[in-house]
């Protein structure tokens, strides 16, 4: 199975481990609207990255309200080892009849446009929507690789998308869908 894609002179790349001890210049929080930190990935990054986060988050939403499903924004990174946290909120799995594919590809591409934004080169996900909002792991893993893909073929900045997967099924889920995506 596949661990890397290369597109020109860019890349996607997955492995297995923890978002917050990533090495990166941004890397992404599976939110949610409120931007008031959660469980999953969104417990931990605030957690590990300490209150500065959040109090972006809170400042962000008193001044432009909840962010939607499918947009992304972005704080500092407080104590963790990257300079920035992108947070996005992606979609609740209500059985696919709800644009979720839509919503989730969005959630990456928004998250992708505010890190060629800033000029960040390498960027962190975690697999969006497939924890706590049930996303299927099979569903999501194409539609974010996919997105990736074509948003690499244009960027300006970023030049390497990682995906850190935190258990091994989820891992070869992303795996998987990688091989298909370069056949
Ligand atoms: N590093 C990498 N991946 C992780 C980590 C980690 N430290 N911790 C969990 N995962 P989730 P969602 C994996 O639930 O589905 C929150 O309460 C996890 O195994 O974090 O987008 C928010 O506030 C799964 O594969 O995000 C929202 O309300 C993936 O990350 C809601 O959950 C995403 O799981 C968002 O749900």
């Amino acid at each position: 199975m596949a661990n890397e894609l290369r597109i020109g002179d860019k890349v996607i790349t997955l492995e297995r481990g923890d978002i917050r001890t990533v090495e990166a210049d941004a890397i992404v929080n599976a939110a949610n609207s409120s931007l008031m930190g959660g469980g999953g990935v969104d417990g931990a990054i605030p957690r590990a990255g300490g209150d500065t986060i959040l109090e972006e988050c809170k400042k962000y939403v008193d001044e432009h309200g909840r962010l939607d499903p499918g947009r992304a924004m972005l704080t500092h990174g407080g104590d963790l080892p990257v300079e920035f946290v992108i947070h996005t909120v992606g979609p609740k799995w209500l059985g696919g009849m709800a644009d979720e594919a839509q919503t989730l590809s969005s959630a990456y591409l928004e998250s992708l446009r505010v890190a060629d934004h800033f000029c960040l080169e390498t960027v962190a996900f975690p697999s969006i929507s497939t924890g706590a909002f049930g996303y299927p792991k099979e569903q999501a893993a194409p539609v974010a690789l996919e997105t990736i893909r074509k948003f690499l073929a244009e960027a300006e900045c970023v030049r390497h998308v990682k995906l850190v997967l935190y258990d091994m099924r989820t891992y070869e889920t992303y795996a998987n869908a990688l091989d298909h995506l370069v056949m």
